[in-house]
């Protein structure tokens, strides 16, 4: 089945999706060994894995080479974060194209200004107009005839509009056709979430980002009208926390054997990259091996 129909197919069967953040392919894959339904290239995560903040400092062709590794490593859907589509509708709509000709199943494009910062960054941010975005959400839906599974997503709650200015612009999006709508929360709990979730009218599923509001669970978003939910970058906060630990061990003690508790074998490595696969591609194509 093309991916681009997977969602949608995956919503119906489970009711909701749990969807893991990722930067690459390892990441990707382990996310779907863990058992979750589906990937979200994760911006905020690939941008951290060049060393760079979450602000449109790195281009489309990274992030789509980003994409496209993580896509290749897992069989499940992905769902590419586009950000605010590296700039206006026809930039969008351009990204969008490129994405589903690679097999990415969906997107996500946001409305706030380019360059973006990360919603979760101090300081004041600008949205670009509704209208501008509920056009750009249309221009990326109609660059792959209504295939490509688009979230559309409002960061006006982060930007400190009110709940009304979030619902006119999520009712807006969803209306031009997205697939499903995004609202943003930088509250440590999930009142707006829930306030949201009370007034939304539309047929159109609705998606959670539960970083700060961290308590509530999948099942009680999907209580609400959540019914994807993807924790964005736990992945890779679990690593950093993970490297620094045996790092500050390692340098210390001087001898690796410190650290065979805390880190996993070359096996499971090989195991993880497909080792077993490469051998028998040797065998079979290499003449001179074995
Ligand atoms: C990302 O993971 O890049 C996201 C989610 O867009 S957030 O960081 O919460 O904005
Ligand atoms: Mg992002």
């Amino acid at each position: 089945m093309e991916k681009s129909k997977e969602i949608g197919k995956l919503l119906k069967e489970k009711g909701q999706l749990l969807t893991i953040g990722a930067h690459d392919g390892l990441s990707g894959r382990l996310g779907q060994r863990a058992g979750f339904d589906a990937v979200w290239a994760s911006g905020f995560e690939i941008s951290a894995s060049y060393g760079l903040p979450d602000a449109n400092i790195l281009d489309m062709t990274a992030h789509f080479e980003a994409a496209c590794h993580i896509n290749d490593a897992v069989s499940i859907p992905v769902i590419a974060d586009c950000d605010n589509g590296y700039g206006n509708a026809v930039n969008a709509a351009y990204a969008a194209r490129k994405l589903f000709r690679a097999g990415i199943a969906g997107i996500c494009i946001e409305d706030n200004i380019f360059p973006k910062r990360c919603s979760f960054y101090d300081g004041t941010r600008e949205l670009i107009p509704a209208k501008e975005h509920t056009l750009k959400v249309k221009a990326c839906k109609d660059s792959t005839d209504g295939q490509l599974f688009v979230i559309a997503r409002t960061e006006a709650l982060i930007a400190g509009y009110s709940l009304e200015d979030a619902l006119d612009r999520a009712m807006s999006y969803a209306d031009a056709g997205a697939d499903a709508v995004l609202i943003h929360s930088k509250e440590k709990t999930p009142d707006q979430m829930i306030a949201f979730s009370k007034q939304w009218t539309r047929p159109t599923p609705l998606v959670a980002v539960p970083t700060t509001y961290d308590t509530i669970s999948a099942a009680e978003l999907g209580k609400l009208g959540y019914r994807i939910v993807i924790f964005a970058n736990h992945g890779l906060r679990a690593s950093i926390k993970a490297m620094e630990h045996a790092y500050a061990k390692l340098l210390p003690a001087g001898h690796a054997s410190v650290l065979r508790d805390d880190i996993v074998s070359l096996q499971k490595v090989f195991e993880l990259v497909g080792v077993k696969n490469l051998e028998e591609s040797e065998r079979k194509y290499l003449p001179t091996a074995g």
